[in-house]
């Protein structure tokens, strides 16, 4: 018989492997993430405060936030338009150390759900909010599809887990996420800039797999407030926004704190990290790919541990 933890389903023992407690999952809840790599909750962030980082947002794009310690991300699309503002950022990222975007990344009703699956010590080490202003090109404000541990220089994989909140109504017309159930069961596959993308039109960094156009997805549709916790190698994206109107979300990548930092170089992550790097350096933090993630995280759970102490050997 194996040890707990385990599931009784249909007298076949069920063992874990993604998930660690069931102090806020049901075991259903559980299953679900275990088989499919992702689970949903409806209408679990307040939405009072969406609107409260919504209106941040607008104060950052609107260049009403002064010294702040966020990073900002223009749609390369609408660059030569004259757009501006919310009409021209996609992105604020590296929010962790921001007083009020930071309740994101440490509401309890979020951390509580991550805890139950990475566990209890718990590292904020990525943090976006994601803006597909109207408009843009399709190429460009679509998401490829694509694995977030491509990006992490640490591991396991199994505890590290995304939240992703739409801050809105978000489906198949504004560019709702979708994802391939079952595919956090797949190995980390090499990801790069879509052949497809418009020449000249990058977004930084949006790399994506190639070889999947076939796979069946399910597209997630949310209302506002709706949260969807997902596994690193969960092969997912978005599509483009058709309408007028924006579509925000926000997200925030968790590790267990006892990660490890691997060494990159020489893998297929190696694409990613120089160009981590050279964009690091032509902002004036010329800091290695490992460095940079250990300096943008931030303990919201537990324990400090392998992430807070590591120091780098490069
Ligand atoms: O919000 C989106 O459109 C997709 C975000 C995403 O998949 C990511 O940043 O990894």
């Amino acid at each position: 018989m194996p040890t707990p933890p385990y599931l009784i389903l249909c007298d076949r023992p069920f063992i874990y492997r993604y998930t660690q407690n069931d102090r806020y999952l049901t075991d259903e809840q559980r299953y679900f993430y275990e088989e499919n790599g992702y689970i949903m909750f409806r209408n679990l962030v307040s939405h009072e405060s969406l609107d409260e980082y919504q209106q941040h947002f607008l104060d950052i794009c609107n260049g009403r936030v002064k010294g702040g310690h966020t990073t900002t991300m223009k749609d390369l699309s609408l660059m030569q338009t004259g757009a501006k503002g919310e009409f021209l950022i996609n992105k604020i990222q590296d929010f962790l150390y921001d007083d009020i975007l930071f309740k994101y990344a440490s509401d309890r009703a979020v951390v509580n759900i991550v805890a139950d699956i990475i566990g209890e010590n718990v590292t904020a080490v990525h943090s976006m909010l994601i803006n597909k202003p109207p408009d843009a090109d399709k190429d460009t404000s679509r998401h490829p599809l694509h694995q977030d541990l491509h990006y992490f220089p640490f591991r396991p994989a199994d505890r590290i887990c995304a939240s992703w909140t739409a801050m809105e109504t978000i489906d198949e017309r504004n560019g709702c996420l979708f994802a391939v159930p079952g595919s956090h069961k797949d190995v980390l596959y090499p990801h790069d800039y879509a052949e497809l993308t418009l020449q000249n039109v990058k977004n930084k960094a949006y790399h994506g797999v190639q070889g999947f156009d076939n796979v069946p997805r399910v597209n997630l549709v949310m209302e506002k407030g709706d949260t969807v916790f997902f596994h690193p190698i969960l092969l997912h994206g978005s599509g483009p926004n058709l309408t007028k109107g924006f579509r925000k979300a926000i997200s925030v990548h968790y590790a267990n704190t006892n990660c490890e930092f691997i060494d990159v170089r020489g893998t297929s992550q190696q694409n990613i990290a120089d160009e981590v790097e050279q964009m690091a350096k032509r902002r004036g933090f010329p800091v290695n790919f490992e460095d940079l993630w250990k300096y943008k995280s931030r303990l919201v759970n537990g324990q400090p541990g392998n992430f807070q102490n590591y120091s780098s050997k490069l």
